[in-house]
């Protein structure tokens, strides 16, 4: 039996780099997936990670680097980064979002090169995006996951990285935009927040740090002005008439499902826009993939029929990123084991990517230069 014989040139690594020095050459200098170059004599070519198919090697998302430590994260300072929020211990009905982020990192068919069509661009080569890694959460103990995820999203937003958490589920925003709120402070924070539910309930059997409770504590601690909290896409039978007249009493504004059949969804988001930026110079995008139709988003925890095309929610995501200045991200309650064929979890990354390529876009149109 012959040998193969490789050592004419170096493998990629099916893993790339977890310490994250995964570095711009080797990002882009070998080989990528669509190579138009004709093959060459050397079936062996490197292909660096970043350029590997999307199932092999460490599941990073979009075969991004790690750049999970804090002093890492700040030395490098990237433009976007990836956080993890694995905790679902705060759901009122179906368990299974503590497994989104893992689901959301690997719903992509494609190696780490992207091109949006719609926005016409290569995103990666205006932003330098990295995955930060997890929260490192455990389950059982809402107070204590909610302060590792506070303290990590706090790390990644002072390194002066957008964060775009991964939940988990909706009781993460609490942490995720108080630390956020921090970071960006004096500057104030208005939120635009796609979901089916309000997710302004004082407590869910008496649980205050309930999924079904974040934006009441945002609005309580200050962290966020009620009148700046704007969302899109209730429907359904909840909350009830208190909690609604509490929300109207904070000022709060929100835009039922009703309305989009009505008017379209992009009258309405713009609408949003302008209210939670009626003070605020930043913005926090929360995006329950609940918002979507559970016909097209299956995978989550409290389905109400009924809802936004995916399409219309990823225009929504274009258009929010493309006209405010983003200040975070999340994308929560995807729950796998009651997703199908990955159809959530799809949805849910292609949330992420339409955000990233919206801010790529925004820097081009600014004026920016490319990275390289
Ligand atoms: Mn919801």
């Amino acid at each position: 039996m012959g040998l193969l014989r490789i050592a004419t040139a170096p493998l990629g690594t099916a893993g790339g780099d977890a310490r994250g020095a995964m570095t711009d050459e080797t990002r882009r200098g070998a080989r990528g997936m669509n190579d138009e170059s004709p093959p060459g004599a050397d079936p062996y070519t490197a292909y660096d990670d970043f350029n590997l198919p999307s199932y092999v090697g460490l599941p990073s998302f979009q075969k991004l680097p790690w750049v999970t430590d804090a002093d890492a994260l700040a030395a490098r300072a990237p433009d976007v980064a990836i956080v993890g929020a694995p905790f679902d211990d705060a759901v009122s009905h179906r368990p299974g979002a503590r497994f989104g982020p893992r689901a959301i990192r690997q719903a992509s068919y494609h190696s780490g090169s992207i091109n949006s069509l719609a926005l016409g661009i290569e995103p990666y080569d205006w932003l330098d995006v990295v995955d930060a890694g997890d929260a490192p959460v455990t389950p059982m103990d809402v107070e204590r996951a909610h302060a590792v995820i506070e303290r990590k999203v706090l790390e990644v937003a002072r390194s002066g990285a957008i964060p775009i958490i991964l939940g988990g589920d909706h009781s993460i925003t609490y942490p995720s935009a108080s630390a956020v709120a921090a970071a960006v402070a004096p500057r104030r924070l208005g939120v635009v927040h796609f979901d089916a539910h309000a997710d302004a309930a004082n407590a869910t059997w008496g649980n205050l740090r309930s999924h079904g409770a974040p934006m009441r504590r945002l609005i309580e601690s200050g962290a966020v002005a009620g009148r700046n909290f704007v969302q899109v896409g209730l429907r359904g039978y909840w909350p009830g008439p208190e909690t609604l007249e509490w929300m109207a009493e904070q000022g709060m504004r929100w835009h039922l499902m009703t309305e989009i059949e009505e008017r379209g969804a992009e009258a309405v988001v713009a609408d949003a826009i302008a209210q939670a930026l009626d003070g605020p110079e930043v913005i926090y995008l929360s995006v329950d993939i609940d918002v979507i139709d559970p016909g097209m988003a299956p995978g989550t925890g409290t389905p109400e029929p009924g809802g936004m095309l995916t399409r219309e929610l990823l225009r929504a995501i274009r258009q929010v990123v493309g006209s405010v200045e983003l200040a975070a991200m999340d994308v929560v309650e995807v729950a796998p084991p009651f997703d199908h064929a990955e159809v959530t979890a799809a949805a849910a990354h292609r949330c992420v990517l339409e955000a990233i390529s919206a801010l790529a876009a925004r820097r081009r149109d600014a004026g920016g230069s490319p990275r390289r």
